[in-house]
């Protein structure tokens, strides 16, 4: 009767907006309270939502890149980092039309693809860190060996708990978006930040750039290593891990 009545109300009100692996930051904040979350207070004031369907990369871009400059160290003159002027200043003009959300204006400026590859992502990194003169030590992607998934899984969970010891480092997954948030629409590639990694619970925040649908939501680890490695989300699925000098 239970599962009848369940049935009937996903017809009568539609799915829930989170499924079984997406919990809302605002349903449960206790570790973020309760611990020092360094990624997350630096990430979460520049925290903006893409402006198109294929910007998740340069969303995550601008929260990550306003986030690692230093904001003591700016003057009054200082702007900054918006999706407008990393595709003018920031990126290249490739770029810009991979991340433009309109696909006929991207071909006609010969990109045949929306959006961008975990690999391109790392370099469009490296670009805009060295245009902002942000000193760094290694912008490394991270390619999930599919001979061996519980070896590339165990990584992942080393590198969280290594990052999130302090705010000099900092997380970005590629990953197939649906499989966290429930949604059969988002099973796509998408790029997003690790806000912060709840060891104990085993629990990764994922400050999601689509914010015309979510909030930031809590993941468990194997559902995030399973959206990381699947192959909707890259050709060579993978995530980038970014150490700061
Ligand atoms: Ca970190």
């Amino acid at each position: 009767m239970k599962v009848l009545l369940f049935f009937i109300s996903l017809l009568a009100f539609g799915a829930p907006k989170y499924g079984i692996n997406a919990t809302p930051l605002s349903k449960k904040n206790d570790f973020i309270r309760k611990s020092p979350a360094p990624d997350y207070w630096m990430l979460s004031p520049y925290y903006v939502g893409q402006d198109n369907d294929s910007s998740c990369s340069a969303a995550t871009l601008v929260t990550l890149l306003n986030g690692v400059r230093l904001s003591s160290e700016l003057t009054q003159k200082d702007e900054l980092v918006t999706q407008a002027s990393l595709r003018e200043k920031f990126s290249d003009e490739k770029y810009k039309f991979s991340v433009c959300g309109d696909s006929a204006l991207a071909l006609a400026n010969g990109v045949a693809q929306l959006g961008v590859s975990v690999k391109r992502f790392s370099e469009v990194l490296k670009g805009a860190l060295d245009k902002l003169k942000i000193k760094y030590h290694e912008v490394k992607v991270v390619e999930i060996d599919h001979k061996n998934l519980k070896q590339s899984q165990k990584q992942l969970e080393s590198i969280l708990n290594e990052n999130e010891k302090s705010n000099r480092d900092v997380v970005v997954l590629n990953f197939t978006q649906g499989i966290l948030t429930g949604d059969e629409e988002g099973m796509i590639g998408h790029i997003a930040l690790v806000g912060a990694y709840d060891a104990k619970n085993k629990m990764v925040l994922i400050l999601d750039p689509d914010r015309k649908w979510y909030e930031p939501y809590w993941s468990p680890l194997n559902a995030v290593f399973k959206a990381v490695s699947d192959s909707r989300s890259d050709p060579k699925p993978g995530y980038v891990y970014l150490k700061l000098k």
